[in-house]
């Protein structure tokens, strides 16, 4: 099935199609469609609600919104639905590199490094018809950056059970645990539940 993604991130394109080989995700910007979306949700699930609706709006067929971020307890939850943004300077968002190290950085004297990444995705179907799925990965913010694989802050995440951060796992090791890949699953199921609606 043909599915429109309503993300501006590459990455969670890639990630989507490697966990759902059988389906072809296009993102507003491969239609021509302007996803200029403010994200005032206080919630992942209010900000990946609205990017879906604000581009089911547009197209009128089904559309899936994503919202993710990783939260650090030690930090009363920043950076949070804020993990796009974190450290931006005048609404200038900083590289992945530059803000791996703004995080080490504010975490410099803490001891605690419990994170855990979020991803909510909500399937819209009509205006008033909408599934969220929301999942977590549980892990450590390291010490320094290790790996280059991944995006944003996978090189400072620690996965226990993996013993290697995200930034070192190849995508079939992250899919197979992270927050993506466990919400994905379960929008593969769904898609197929709801195959017969979505044409
Ligand atoms: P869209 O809003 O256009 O979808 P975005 O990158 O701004 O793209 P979010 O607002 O959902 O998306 O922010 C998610 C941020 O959280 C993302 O930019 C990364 O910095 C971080 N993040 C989410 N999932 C991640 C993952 O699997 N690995 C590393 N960092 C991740």
């Amino acid at each position: 099935m043909d599915i429109v993604v309503a993300t501006g991130n590459k990455n969670k394109i890639r990630e989507f199609s490697q966990i759902m080989p059988e389906h072809r995700f296009f993102t507003p910007a491969d239609l021509n469609i302007e996803f200029d979306f403010e994200e005032t949700g206080s919630t992942y699930a209010e900000n990946a609600l609205g990017k879906a609706m604000y581009i089911y709006k547009k197209i009128g067929k089904p559309v899936i919104g994503e919202d993710s971020g990783l939260s650090v307890p030690a930090l009363n939850g920043e950076p949070g639905i804020y993990s796009a943004r974190y450290g931006a300077v005048n609404g200038v968002k900083l590289a992945d590199d530059v803000r791996n190290q703004y995080l080490l950085d504010k975490m410099k004297d803490i001891k605690d490094r419990r994170a855990f990444f979020v991803c909510c995705m909500v399937l819209v179907l009509g205006e008033y018809r909408y599934y969220v799925i929301q999942e977590t990965m549980d892990g450590l913010v390291t010490l320094k950056p290790e790996g280059s694989g991944g995006f944003g802050y996978d090189p400072v995440f620690y996965h226990e059970g993996a013993g290697k951060t995200a930034g070192e796992m190849t995508p079939e090791e992250k899919n197979s645990i992270s927050h993506r890949g466990r919400a994905c699953s379960k929008m593969k199921l769904l898609i197929q539940a709801l195959a017969g609606e979505m044409k």
